[in-house]
């Protein structure tokens, strides 16, 4: 990591670096932004709460990088598209997706993925880096018609290594895509450490190769991330082309519910990765700040607790979905062969799915 090269604001341990911009304090941007953070949090641990005692599938978790997230959803417009990856459920809700259909995609319901308050962003991409080259098919689609929107693709730092991210910023570069990479550089890729995916020392710099332009940003300092992201989007809705951001982060957790990083993570990196955390940094500057005191988190905390229970309540009362969304959900046309088992399970009215966890092995 090049230091003197990374945009940063806030100190790990909260303190301003250099003047802050004027919104900062003149607008309740960063509170919004800590109140999106906290719930994101709380979302995280409730969910593996839920698949810890059977009630949702495999989950990805979140831990280490809500300020990536939640500052590309405030900066992004509503109509604007999001191409995600599987860990940004809290950029989704921060997007206005009620967190019961996120939970709903993780229990193995595909309605989850079919809700009305999706808009016109992508579902959950699990084939890692495809979702970049369905952003640059949207953003093509955006240049056509001239519209003044953007496609947004979130990756990880393994996404990087992929064909498809070298074939989007590719094309995204030539046909001066209306559309912004956003790399969350979280140091792993499961069990791959950042030193083992790629030779180049900054994963922006694969942005230089396809002539897209690059910034290298702080991932757990949302003030750092919204200006880098008020470039790039800028940039993108202005007709200049693409942008691609590497948000530096950590990831805290497990790869997923299904992996023990204990096995391969040495805890001193993950005790230094915890100094550096993003909602604690935001939570001392909005103290130093004085926007913020304990009495305020308290009431938050407990407001925003009875949010996710309502949602969590919901999520758990939803009807099973019919077992034959399996196959609803999988082919645009069934083949014969599958039209047939489909028609079985109808036949023989097989049961649904409900909060079953997963099988999947990552
Ligand atoms: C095309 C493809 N190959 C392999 C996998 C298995 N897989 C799932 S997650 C993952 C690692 C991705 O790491 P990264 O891009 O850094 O994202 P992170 O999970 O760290 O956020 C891999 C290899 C997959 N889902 N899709
Ligand atoms: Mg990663």
């Amino acid at each position: 990591m090049h230091e003197s090269t990374l945009l940063r604001y806030i100190a790990p341990n909260g303190e301003p670096l250099t003047a802050l911009p004027v919104w900062c304090s003149q607008s309740d941007w960063l509170v919004e932004a800590y109140r999106h953070m906290q719930f994101a949090r709380l979302f995280d641990q409730k969910a593996i709460a839920l698949q810890r005692t059977g009630q949702l599938g495999t989950y990805a978790s979140i831990l280490g990088a809500e300020a990536i997230d939640v500052a590309v959803g405030m900066c992004m417009e509503a109509t604007d598209i999001l191409a995600p990856y599987y860990r940004n459920h809290a950029c989704q809700m921060v997007r206005g997706l009620p967190a019961r259909h996120i939970l709903s995609y993780w229990g193995g319901d595909e309605r989850g993925s079919a809700a009305a308050e999706m808009q016109q962003d992508f579902p959950n991409c699990i084939p890692i880096a495809t979702q970049t080259l369905h952003a640059c098919g949207a953003a093509f689609a955006l240049q056509y018609r001239q519209q003044s929107r953007i496609a947004v693709a979130m990756l990880g730092d393994g996404a990087t290594s992929k064909g498809d991210f070298a074939e989007a910023l590719n094309v995204a570069g030539v046909w001066k895509l209306p559309v912004v990479f956003i790399i969350n550089n979280n140091q792993w890729a499961i069990s791959v450490p950042r030193t083992l995916q790629s030779a180049v020392s900054r994963l922006s710099d694969k942005g230089l190769a396809a002539g897209v332009p690059a910034i290298q940003v702080d991932g757990n300092d949302i003030i750092a991330l919204r200006i880098a992201l008020e470039t790039a989007f800028q940039t993108a809705r202005e007709g200049q082309g693409p942008f691609l951001i590497e948000a530096i982060s950590y990831r805290l957790s497990d790869h997923t519910t299904a992996d023990d990083a204990n096995r391969y993570r040495p805890a001193e990196e993950l005790k230094t990765a915890w100094k550096h955390e993003p909602l604690a940094r935001l939570r001392t500057l909005l103290f130093r700040l004085q926007l913020w005191d304990e009495q305020r988190d308290t009431a938050l905390l407990h407001d925003l607790q009875n949010q996710l229970d309502a949602e969590v309540k919901a999520y758990l009362e939803t009807p099973a979905p019919p077992v034959t969304d399996m196959f609803d959900y999988l082919h645009a046309e069934l083949h014969p062969a599958l039209r047939e088992q489909r028609d079985w399970c109808e036949v023989n009215q097989m049961p649904g799915g409900s909060h079953a966890p997963g099988g999947a092995d990552e």
